[in-house]
């Protein structure tokens, strides 16, 4: 059989280590060569930098602009961008004078909403014409309503590096001193978390513009929340939103052998793993180089990547 015809992913890993006796001597020679090969030593120091550093490999930003979307209520769950929207409002809360408003007060639906006029008049703001509201209304055509907004969570489609959000809103008079928050988790834990408190000037409902970002502090994250809250309960300000910008790792990185969009130490010990015939990560092939054989210029060739941190 011609190297080509083999099954790349796993018929040189079974040829090789057929025999338990020449798996286990095998598997001893690699040990030893591997730790004093000098490409493994320089690796093992790059492993301490890695370990300091643990940096997301960034992939190109994914920006939610909603102008693909007609006006109109889209229920209180969709799905854009692979982004699930969810737990729109529906919670009770206050405001800072002190009245109270109920889920039913402030409705639970994202609303895409045309506009244009606030466009006209905050150019640099998200992407005309389209932005995302909340509540319980819209205005058809190039006017619009600022909905009320307690809350919405935001999962992604996969562990992601940095995500930033347009907010518009009123500020001042009954509205001053709401904070606006923005959660990044992992697993349900908080990882990063920004701010934004209302202003209380003169006057009232004053259109304002802010942006909110978050990174993964190293650990990655999979799910935004965004909230309202005045005195530690909810609050329901207005609020439409804009460009949804979510950056997520570039998992085409051969060196994060195990696709979590980090090149460190694990990667590392995943590919020896693999390479030694115990486990691969799903899809994965000890075979670096793709030749159809599993040997040492594939380590070689995986040491390389580990190097170059892709
Ligand atoms: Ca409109
Ligand atoms: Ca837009
Ligand atoms: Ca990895
Ligand atoms: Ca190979």
């Amino acid at each position: 059989m011609l190297p080509d015809e083999r099954g790349l992913a796993d018929a040189p890993k079974v040829a090789i280590f057929r025999d338990p006796l020449i798996r286990r001597r095998r598997t001893r020679r690699m040990r030893l060569t591997m730790s004093t090969h000098p490409r493994t030593v320089r690796s093992l120091s790059l492993l301490a930098a890695l370990a300091a550093s643990n940096l997301a490999l960034a992939g190109p930003a994914d920006v939610s602009a909603y102008d693909d979307l007609a006006e109109g209520f889209l229920g209180d769950a969709f799905e854009y961008h692979g982004i699930l929207y969810t737990e729109c409002n529906n919670v009770a809360g206050s405001f800072p004078s002190g009245e109270t408003f109920t889920p039913q007060d402030i409705g639970d639906q994202f609303i895409i909403e045309n506009s244009t006029f606030l466009f006209d008049a905050f150019p640099d703001f998200g992407s005309r014409d389209n932005t995302l509201t909340f509540g319980t209304a819209y205005i058809p055509g190039p006017n619009l309503s600022l909905g009320a907004f307690a809350r919405a969570t935001m999962t992604l489609p996969a562990s992601a590096s940095h995500a930033s959000v347009e907010m518009a809103f009123y500020e001042n008079g009954p509205w001053g001193g709401i904070v606006f928050h923005l959660d990044a988790l992992r697993d349900g834990q908080v990882v990063d978390s920004a701010t934004y408190t209302i202003a209380d000037g003169g006057g009232r409902d004053n259109v304002t513009t802010t942006t909110l970002s978050v990174s993964d502090q190293g650990a990655g994250f999979d799910q935004l929340k965004l909230y309202a809250t005045w005195n530690d309960g909810y609050s329901a300000p207005r609020l439409m939103i804009d460009n949804l910008t979510v950056t997520y790792p570039d998992t085409t990185c051969p060196a994060d052998f195990n696709a979590d969009g980090f090149v460190d130490f694990f990667d590392f010990t995943a590919y020896v793993d693999c390479f030694e015939g115990i486990e691969c990560p799903p899809g994965q092939s000890a075979d670096f180089n793709a030749d159809g054989f599993v040997d040492f210029f594939d380590f070689q060739d995986f040491v390389d990547a580990f190097e170059a941190w892709c």
